[in-house]
């Protein structure tokens, strides 16, 4: 029996993956010997509600300097983020504040700040999307947040006005100990904001895809507020996001020290009605999971039956899920188009499909295309308008699996 990450309670596992190699782990050919597997399983605390993997992937592992994903690689991401930041700017009242990004990968959020001149600090262990921000003028710390490191920033640079995380705190499994950091380094009067992805939108959109090595926790307001609550702070208030196939921000202060909003109560009493905290909701969720993987093979080995091309759009780390959930290899896609660099001309962790520019998918298209970045649907949709043009078909999974 597994204990939880954050009361210490036992666990029950819902939803077991089996053996998974690493969701960013995008291979050459002569490494496919040498390929590390864990196994990914989920669990739910019945004491604290806290959604969690009972087998966390050592950090060093994932973020390296060879970390393969940049924020900025979609538009529409780095437009929500300079709204973020346009609104932190807003409310900064101190004469010269300073504001740190704990996770702040390629300086997409902070940019912002540099650019306005805005004293900041991005803090990221992966040492080549540290160096991409600094190229940006983003002032960058490689390392890992803990209390030592928060010491030594208050030591030379003084205590933050805010602190800002953005798909950072769910890869944390040491939640105690990030918010003994964040006790550190905020000034007592200070805001700490956060998004995630929402665990209540990956329950609705039935998106199984966001569960994977990085991601050790699946947040809902409730687990956030037994979170915060055991630490000294609290929720003051929460703001749904429509990115990353549905966020929370969650604004946090010292216990006592901001007035509530009033949609913290509003979002606590919608997690009840959905059911949040019950083990059924879980179990349910399982089933759904299941189905949609027996329906996504049986539409690609249908369409393959039919001898048709089908490639996959987007390398995104959740298709390693799905893909290797699913049993989807180089007989049923040919390829992934995906514009990173970094991944282009390796392999996908698991299965060993080739990850190809997206030069590939424009210069003959497939007859199909399986969105593996559903959560950038809007701006995919809006570029490829050839391909549907060319009598191309999406594979959608999320939330049922479609040809559109
Ligand atoms: O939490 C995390 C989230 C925020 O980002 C990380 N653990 C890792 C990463 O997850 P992901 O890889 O699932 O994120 P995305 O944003 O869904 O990845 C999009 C991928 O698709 C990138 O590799 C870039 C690629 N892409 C593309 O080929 N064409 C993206 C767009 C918008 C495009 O037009």
């Amino acid at each position: 029996m597994t204990s939880c990450r954050l009361c210490g309670a036992p666990v029950e596992v819902f939803l077991d993956f089996g053996p998974m190699p690493l969701a960013n782990g995008f291979l050459a050919g002569e490494d496919f010997e040498t390929e590390g597997f864990f196994d990914l399983s989920v669990a739910f605390c019945m004491h604290c509600a806290a959604v969690q993997l009972t087998n966390p992937v050592p950090r060093e592992k994932m973020f390296h300097s060879r970390y393969p994903f940049f924020t900025g690689s979609s538009t529409r991401m780095a437009e929500h983020f300079r709204a973020f930041a346009a609104s932190v700017a807003d409310d900064l009242r101190s004469e010269d504040p300073f504001v740190v990004e704990i996770g702040s990968n390629d300086g997409t959020l902070l940019r912002f700040f540099a650019n306005s001149s805005v004293r900041h600090l991005g803090i990221d262990p992966s040492a080549n999307v540290a160096a991409a921000a600094s190229e940006n003028g983003v002032r960058t710390a490689i390392a890992y947040f803990d209390p030592p490191f928060a010491a030594e920033v208050v030591r030379t640079q003084g205590q933050a006005d805010v602190i800002l995380a953005a798909n950072c705190f769910c890869h944390i499994p040491d939640l105690h100990r990030l918010a003994e950091a964040v006790n550190i380094l905020l000034k007592p009067g200070g805001r700490l904001i956060f998004e995630d992805p929402y665990l209540g939108d990956i329950l609705r959109l039935n998106s199984y895809d966001q569960i994977y090595d990085e991601h050790v926790f699946y947040f809902s307001l409730t687990s956030v507020s037994r979170w915060l609550d055991a630490c000294g702070f609290e929720v003051i208030d929460v703001q749904k996001q429509p990115v990353h196939g549905g966020s929370m921000r969650y604004t946090c202060a010292r216990r006592g020290a901001c007035r509530v909003s009033g949609a913290v109560a509003d979002l606590r009493a919608r997690e009840v009605c959905e059911g949040l905290h019950l083990p059924e909701t879980y179990a349910q969720f399982r089933l759904r999971v299941e189905r949609s993987r027996e329906e996504l093979s049986d539409v690609l080995v249908k369409l393959r039956q039919r001898g048709l091309r089908v490639a996959g759009y987007g390398a995104t780390s959740k298709s390693t899920t799905v893909l290797n959930y699913c049993g989807i290899g180089p007989s049923l896609l040919e390829f992934i188009s995906d514009t990173t660099p970094l991944k282009q001309g390796t392999f996908s962790p698991g299965m060993h499909i080739p990850i190809l520019p997206p030069a590939s998918f424009h210069s003959a298209f497939p007859d199909c295309a399986l969105l593996f970045a559903w959560n950038h649907a809007d701006e995919i949709l809006a570029k490829e308008g050839a391909f549907r043009a060319s009598g191309g078909k999406w594979i959608r999974y999320v939330p049922r699996v479609s040809l559109v």
